[in-house]
């Protein structure tokens, strides 16, 4: 077969809802593709620990410290399963880490924001794991096998997350007046950097179109995003939390909520570097990293002379 013939076979399987597993023939540029997304999604959870890591020792109470401890095991998990997803497409892993902590790979806007109170841990479980489940709920009907599953077990527990994360609030939001204007000035502060999270709108964002042909996506950013405003309108509403949103209104036509510009000077200087927590963010993984190395060499060793010393045995 010749590359047009491959190109379109590939095409044909797409179409017909197959999945594409690691040894099937792609594309170069659809490996490339996934690579650059599925990295930047386990960079994303793995920064993701620091802003909820930041309050595990001022938890209010030995139950809310056990579930968050939790809650920030299970993003270093999931950061785990997506590099061992990008690994299957030929990527090295210590280069895809070594790109971000000292290249230009990029990861998630969101995580280069401050939690300030523990008001802030309430907003992050129901309004960032709110959006991460409606993006990659998506994901997990991507045609790539190995990013398609681990994003269906990812889903499952962001699910969780989303959940306590929202009973929490709710308990705020019904608190004293103090607990009520803390949970109120955690939406106020994350509502607008979470719609920035599902990405540029689709008229500024040039991967979009490509990844829609592979089905490696099969909505857009826009669509994601007015999925989860719809949404998230309803279960503001029920706890008695406001949107910080003059714009906010249902649109009898379309059926949707309208709302307001989203800042996008903001998004871009965040996704540039220039956030307010980018900095901060860095230089604790670049730390993390550099003082484990010892720990990578020393496993590195005892996995080298294990297989030597099995194959002595065989
Ligand atoms: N932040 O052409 P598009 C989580 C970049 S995990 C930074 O629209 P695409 C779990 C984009 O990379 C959250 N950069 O790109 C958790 C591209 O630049 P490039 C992470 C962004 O790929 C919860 C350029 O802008 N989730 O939350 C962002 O079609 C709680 C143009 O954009 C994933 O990574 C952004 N927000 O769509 C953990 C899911 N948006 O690479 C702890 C997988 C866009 O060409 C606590 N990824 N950019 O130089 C995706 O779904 C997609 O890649 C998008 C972007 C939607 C992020």
């Amino acid at each position: 077969m010749d590359t047009q013939q491959q190109l379109d076979e590939f095409q044909k399987r797409i179409d017909n809802g197959e999945t594409i597993e690691p040894k099937d023939w792609m594309p170069e540029r659809y490996r490339k593709q996934l690579i650059r997304m599925m990295s930047q999604h386990a960079h994303s959870e793995i920064v993701g620990m620091l802003p909820e890591g930041n309050w595990i020792t001022r938890a209010p109470s030995l139950k809310r410290k056990m579930v968050l401890l939790a809650k920030v095991q299970d993003e270093a998990g999931h950061g785990l399963y997506l590099y061992s997803a990008t690994e299957t497409l030929g990527a090295e892993r210590r280069e895809l880490v070594e790109d971000y902590l000292y290249g230009n790979a990029k990861y998630s806007s969101i995580f280069n924001y401050p939690t300030l109170t523990y008001a802030d841990i309430c907003v992050i479980g129901w309004l960032v794991d709110g959006a991460a489940i409606v993006n990659q709920t998506m994901l997990a009907k991507s045609s790539y096998g190995p990013y398609a599953r681990a994003n269906l077990r990812i889903c499952k527990e962001e699910s969780f997350h989303k959940k306590q994360g929202y009973e929490m609030l709710a308990k705020m939001a019904d608190g004293t007046p103090e607990q009520q204007r803390m949970a109120q000035d955690a939406v106020n502060r994350w509502w607008w950097p979470t719609l920035m999270m599902f990405g540029p709108h689709d008229s500024d964002s040039p991967n979009s179109a490509e990844l829609i042909k592979w089905a490696v996506k099969t909505k857009t950013n826009d669509e994601l995003r007015q999925h989860f405003v719809d949404r998230m309108v309803m279960e503001a509403e029920a706890i008695g939390i406001s949107l910080p949103d003059p714009n906010l209104k249902y649109n009898e036509e379309t059926g949707h909520w309208d709302f307001g510009d989203i800042p996008w000077d903001e998004f871009w200087s965040v996704v540039k570097g220039d956030g307010p927590m980018n900095r901060e963010r860095m230089r604790a993984r670049r730390k993390a990293y550099e003082d484990g190395e010892w720990v990578r060499e020393a496993a590195m060793e005892y996995a080298r002379k294990k297989k030597l010393r099995e194959g002595k045995a065989s």
